[in-house]
């Protein structure tokens, strides 16, 4: 009898128990800027209720299926989605006279919740901090405390990097990469679709930089080991387009970027006549810089790249197009007799002929109603105002492009390099190796390292700062073989850049640390393969 009472009271509490979890926490990562407590009347979400999108507006509607995808997935709330209802209990609307592209407000009463933009990329993010805010797992219902949340980022661009060359991740991680970002508010996507090792892009006009450019022989895992694998893989300009739309649907741009006149192995052995030499050229096996870069001294070259650059153009609508310039020796041009040649004729030194190429390149670009945006070595070039600076050394060449009144990019190898190990191998206290970590890498930078990254260096002025747009990491491939690695080095960093990018004022890594905590559930929920150190090594 005791028993069965037993099960009877512990099975009537259950609903109690699962209802006392079921409470939203606004507190997420990023942190939104402004929280206010409304009344202790908190509104109660259950199956059924509606959310409703302005009439007629295609991407509303989208941001209205987004949020009932999530709340179904993280609570296994369902809601339906419906045009314009006045009865709604979550309304989605726009309202134009509100300040700020990205800035949005959530009202959260006892009736329901309201949330408001200027645009649908505001609303978007609303609806992220809501998706945050909800406790994992089956609920029958959830509450909700009565707030007033009213948010904007720090800064317009907050981006990440994912290298394809050096290693080729499959359509479906690019897609699941694109998510990751949408999870940390981050609205750009730069895809580095070329270097040394493979060309990674179908450019119709030039056939043979797939067939033979995405194609290495094999690869130099350690120091001097070839493992005489083939590897290679490209995307169709039909999958880069798709991939351009999932991530439109997400508030995300594509940045490509076609690194020039470095970092550009795998075209030449596609074409060897738009290298110094000639050839023949293989496509990289190992890592680091080649001194075989393009001949800025033969007008094919030009063209060719201008011709690559123009199917780029089409498939990707960004106003900025990376041509990277990062990287490129002077070996050749200074031997070749092409390169000595136009040096001569436009007063140019070794130093210089990198910046006359990348004018010209630039010139084509504005043409055609594009800016570049480059790695800060395109900075020693006389390059033109409209072309934003990447700073990657340090932040100091991006305070200094800045002040000249370039737009710049903070994405220093100080706090950015999410290829870098994410704590110290030297470290003997941790227990190694751990599943998805890289066995190499370049360096190591930990989370609370990247959380202290201030993207304003010390010496800049005030009159330079509003042209840093924004902060990005770049996960570079070298080491990175897997989507798993992927997702292990980039999170939970990626966390940490978030608030870099997202929160106006003072941070406090202690307190982002308890939020983090509950991100941790949403990774677990979504089975991201993110570095485990933080809670395994307490
Ligand atoms: C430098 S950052 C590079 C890349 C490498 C990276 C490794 C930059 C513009 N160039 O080619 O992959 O270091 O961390």
């Amino acid at each position: 009898m005791k028993r069965i009472s037993f099960f009877v009271i512990s099975a009537l509490m259950m609903p109690l128990m699962a209802l006392a979890d079921s409470r939203a926490n606004y507190e997420v990562v990023p942190l939104p800027q402004q929280i206010t407590t409304l009344s202790d009347d908190p509104f109660v979400l259950s199956n059924g209720m509606k959310v409703s999108y302005p009439a007629g507006d295609a991407d509303m509607k989208r941001n209205a299926e987004f949020l009932a995808e999530y709340l179904k997935e993280i609570c296994g709330i369902e809601l339906i989605v419906v045009e314009n209802e006045k009865h709604a209990e979550i309304k989605l609307l726009l309202n134009a006279k509100m300040e700020g592209e990205e800035a949005y407000d959530i009202v959260v009463n006892k009736k329901g919740i309201v949330v408001k933009s200027a645009t649908r990329n505001g609303v978007f993010y609303a609806i992220q901090t809501l998706r945050k805010s909800m406790p994992v797992g089956k609920s029958v219902m959830v509450t909700m405390p009565a707030v007033h949340i009213a948010d904007s980022p720090r800064f317009v661009h907050r981006g990440m990097m994912l290298d394809c060359s050096r290693h080729f991740f499959p359509l479906d991680f690019v897609k699941r990469f694109i998510d990751i970002l949408s999870l940390h508010n981050m609205n750009v996507f730069h895809w580095h679709l070329s270097d040394d090792q493979g060309w990674r892009i179908e450019i119709k006009k030039y056939p043979r930089l797939t067939e033979v450019g995405s194609m290495r022989s094999g690869t130099i895992l350690g120091t001097t080991l070839d493992d005489g694998i083939p590897y290679g893989g490209y995307y169709t300009q039909e999958q880069a387009r798709e991939i351009v739309e999932y991530a439109r649907q997400r508030c995300i741009t594509v940045i490509p970027e076609i690194d020039m006149p470095g970092h550009m192995l795998a075209a030449l052995a596609a074409y060897p006549e738009l290298g110094c030499t000639g050839g023949p050229y293989e496509v990289g096996h190992h890592w680091g810089i080649y001194d075989d870069v393009l001949c800025l001294g033969n007008e094919k070259v030009y063209e060719f790249c201008n011709d690559v650059l123009d199917e780029i153009m089409e498939i990707f609508p960004s106003k900025l197009i990376h041509i990277g310039g990062d990287e490129a020796p002077t070996t050749r041009w200074q031997s070749c007799a092409k390169c000595q040649k136009v040096a001569e004729e436009h007063s140019l030194t070794p130093k210089t002929i990198q910046g006359y190429f990348t004018s010209r390149i630039e010139q084509h670009m504005i043409d055609k109603g594009r800016n570049i945006i480059g790695w800060d070595e395109i900075l020693a070039g006389n390059v033109n105002k409209s072309a934003t600076i990447q700073s990657w050394r340090n932040t100091e060449y991006g305070s200094k492009a800045a002040a000249q009144g370039h737009d710049v990019i903070m994405s220093p190898t100080s706090h950015c390099y999410f290829d870098y190990l994410q704590v110290n191998p030297d470290d003997k206290k941790l227990k190694r190796p751990w599943r998805n970590e890289p066995t190499r890498a370049w360096g190591f930078i930990n989370v609370e390292k990247v959380y202290s990254f201030e993207p304003y260096a010390a010496n800049i002025t005030e009159e330079a700062k509003p042209h840093i747009l924004g902060v990005q990491a770049n996960l570079w491939a070298e080491y990175i073989q897997l989507p798993v690695q992927a997702e292990y080095q980039m999170m939970p960093r990626m966390a940490a850049l978030a608030e870099v990018q997202w929160v106006k004022g003072e941070k406090d890594y202690q307190a982002f640390l308890t939020r983090l905590d509950r991100l941790v559930e949403k990774y677990n929920l979504y089975g991201y393969a993110y570095a485990r150190h933080l809670w395994t090594n307490k």
